[in-house]
């Protein structure tokens, strides 16, 4: 990953063949796997100095919104969860905030790390509301963290690393990563209890 960004995100000489490539792979055709998220974000996502910070931004989008898609169809099928003392997985409404808060803590957390404003992301509806309101939240969110990075320069990125909220040290970019594949492994997790992995 970190060999692809260098190469991909970062090299100006190839930005117009990247792009093109980028727009190949997002117009593949509809109904095919993995496009239909990535296409609206796209729409919304607008100018960026950092094409690396774009990038991630939008695969944080995409895979919010699978995880709150997948999560739907969890709730719908009252899919049971592992039986755990980890109060994440007390009730698929504790998950579904679990994997929201996330979003906005990680955002929260590069931003004072940046010394930026605060992103001004209202808290999580608890457990119990989080199942009505859902998908409003996540939109908040996402609002929230397409605009709250636009002005970051990629020297920026990978220096310094800064302690995360559970001890790790992470510099922006292994953030902006470690946010993208929350949802993920989130979402890989539902699948399979839904036996769909
Ligand atoms: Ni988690």
């Amino acid at each position: 990953m970190d060999h692809e960004r260098r190469h991909v995100d970062r090299a100006p000489d190839d930005a117009g063949r990247i792009t093109k490539r980028a727009r190949d792979i997002a117009v593949r055709k509809p109904g095919s796997p993995g496009t239909s998220f990535m296409d609206e974000s796209q729409r919304l996502v607008g100018p960026y100095r950092s094409r690396a910070v774009r990038a991630l931004v939008l695969l944080h989008e995409e895979h919010l919104r699978r995880f709150v898609h997948t999560w739907r169809v969890a709730v719908a099928n009252s899919v049971t969860l592992p039986a755990t003392d980890n109060p994440v997985y007390a009730s698929l409404g504790a998950l579904g905030q679990h994997v929201l808060s996330a979003a906005r803590e990680d955002m929260i957390w590069m931003c004072e790390k940046l010394a930026l404003p605060d992103p001004g992301i209202r808290t999580a509806p608890d457990a119990a509301a989080i199942v009505r309101e859902a998908e409003d939240y996540m939109e908040h969110v996402l609002e929230r963290w397409r605009a709250s990075l636009r002005e970051v320069s990629d020297d920026r990125l990978e220096a310094p690393e800064y302690p995360s909220r559970w001890q790790t040290r992470y510099c922006i970019d292994s953030m902006l990563e470690h946010a993208v594949m929350h949802p993920m492994r989130h979402t890989f997790q539902l699948e399979e209890l839904m036996g769909e992995g």
